[in-house]
């Protein structure tokens, strides 16, 4: 495996020493059964600059840090893949910056995750590369190792193409990706453009038929190999948050946890990285609005919205960060009353267990992004939901909603319709919550993050899998 951060961070205890702590997630309780099993690797960040770290073992697992000095972070990092790439990669959202001495960074760093990634593979490996951070290492890693087996998926959209071509280094990064034997999106829209993109950049000749979602691929012939180009979306560990929702201990928590809101009627939820992609500017105005005229009680509705610190060093998420804190203060400032504030503003991370504590307690889930490649957050809502009721307002410009359509769908550039959906989801009856959320239910819990890894290297390794993925994955 090699991502950007590995899955462990260091961590300081109060002695002044350090250890290894893991950072649990999806994609490593995902792939955890497939690399702890086959002496697998992840090559990756520690997260901390201008450190040299040795290679360790896990439990099996090999840890291999990468290093990069603080300026290779600032450059690399929050210049080329944050300042650059990911707005870019989200509608242009805030103009991307293209500066030259970041592509360069993102060069030199992006060869020395390849080297790395060479260096502990053994012969004939297979080696999945993440995300958008390291888009040249499939082509750079070839280079050097044309015996392994090499994946690319990329958790981020694509780009329509015209948006795409903006970007100065634009061949080099499709030149880069097509380095892989399977290069994955979530969406079949990105597998299409960027197939669209080898013809237009390369001359290349790709399929033309539609990409379904995993079970038809594209592909396109290069240097007499071929590039397969499928659509993967991701999922979460929907049985581990199931049943972290039955346990009794949560439900006490939830209990709790609206007790000390006041216990609302009703009680509306946001979970998001403070990004500019995640629209909680969007949900906060249509709130304001829907109080404003007095479609909500301000007795009868509270709203916790959680924003984890995130690219804290980028500008635009400085400015970002602001302007939602002035709008929180602006609702409980006009619709609050002394012990008793409007919209609850928790501006840290939290562990999975409050975390699903506050799934648990919410009647109304609200997720806007403005774009978003999959978002897990709805998924996980919507996996601790057994009892079937509660509602989710979901938008329409994440790849989520292709899957989820019980939820109710909005467009978050529309003021009106984000403000009639959640006025909709705080009346909704009990009859309608729990018919939308069977189906959400239902789709959540069978499509989990295993199927989606199982999805993506069935296609890396088709002679590996029992049957042929297609059928495989009916
Ligand atoms: P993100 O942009 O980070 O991921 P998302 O998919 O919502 O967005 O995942 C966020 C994860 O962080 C969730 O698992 C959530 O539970 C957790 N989280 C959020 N706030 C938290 C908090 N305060 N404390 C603790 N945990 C918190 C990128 C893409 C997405 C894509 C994923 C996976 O932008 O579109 O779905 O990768 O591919």
């Amino acid at each position: 495996m090699v991502a950007n951060r590995l899955p462990v961070d260091l961590e300081r205890l109060a002695d002044g020493t350090e250890r290894w702590r893991p950072s649990p997630g999806g994609l490593v309780s995902a792939l955890e059964p497939f690399l702890r099993g086959r002496n697998g690797a992840w090559v990756g960040w520690s997260g901390r600059a201008d450190m040299d770290l040795a290679s360790f073992d896990d439990e099996g697992l090999l840890m291999h840090p990468v290093r990069l000095s603080a300026a290779e972070v600032r450059s690399y990092y929050e210049g080329f893949s944050n300042a650059t790439l990911w707005p870019l990669y989200h509608d242009v959202i805030v103009p991307p910056v293209y500066e030259r001495t970041w592509w360069e960074s993102y060069v030199v760093v992006n060869q020395r995750f390849a080297d790395a990634a060479a260096a502990v593979s053994a012969p004939g490996a297979t080696v999945w590369v993440q995300d958008y951070q390291l888009q040249l290492v499939p082509a750079m890693l070839r280079e050097q190792r044309p015996d392994l087996r090499i994946g690319f998926f990329l958790h981020i959209p694509f780009p329509p193409v015209e948006l795409f071509m903006q970007l100065p280094w634009r061949t080099e990064v499709v030149r880069g990706l097509l380095g892989a034997d399977v290069v994955g999106f979530q969406m079949p829209l990105g597998a299409q453009n960027f197939l669209w993109l080898t013809r237009q950049l390369l001359g290349l000749e790709p399929t033309k038929a539609a990409v379904r979602v995993r079970s038809r691929p594209g592909s396109v012939p290069i240097d007499g190999r071929l590039v397969r180009v499928g659509a993967f979306p991701i999922s979460i560990d929907a049985a581990g948050f199931d049943q972290l929702a039955r346990e009794p201990a949560t439900a006490a928590r939830a209990r709790r946890l609206r007790a000390g809101l006041g216990d609302p009627h009703r009680l509306l939820l946001g979970v998001d990285r403070l990004d500019y992609t995640k629209g909680i500017d969007v949900r906060l105005r249509a709130l304001h609005e829907l109080l404003a005229t007095g479609r909500v009680d301000p007795e009868a509705v509270a709203m916790v919205q959680v924003a984890t610190p995130s690219r804290e060093r980028v500008s635009e998420y400085q400015v970002m960060r602001r302007s939602i804190e002035e709008q929180v203060g602006r609702l409980n400032g006009e619709f609050g009353r002394v012990g008793r504030p409007i919209v609850h503003y928790l501006h840290q991370s939290m562990d999975r267990d409050e975390l699903v504590a506050l799934y648990c307690a919410a009647d109304v889930m609200v997720v806007t992004p403005l774009r978003d490649g999959m978002n897990l957050v709805c998924k996980e809502y919507v996996a601790i939901r057994h009892e079937l009721d509660g509602a989710l307002v979901l938008s329409e410009f994440a790849g989520a909603a292709a899957e989820l359509a019980g939820a109710l769908l909005v467009n978050p550039y529309d003021l009106d319709g984000v403000a009639r959906a959640l006025e909709h989801a705080l009346t909704m009856d009990p009859g309608e919550e729990r018919a939308r959320m069977r189906t959400l239910h239902r789709q959540v819990m069978t499509h989990d993050v295993g199927r989606w890894a199982r999805s993506f290297l069935d296609f890396l390794h088709p002679a590996e899998a029992a049957t042929g993925p297609e059928e495989a994955l009916q």
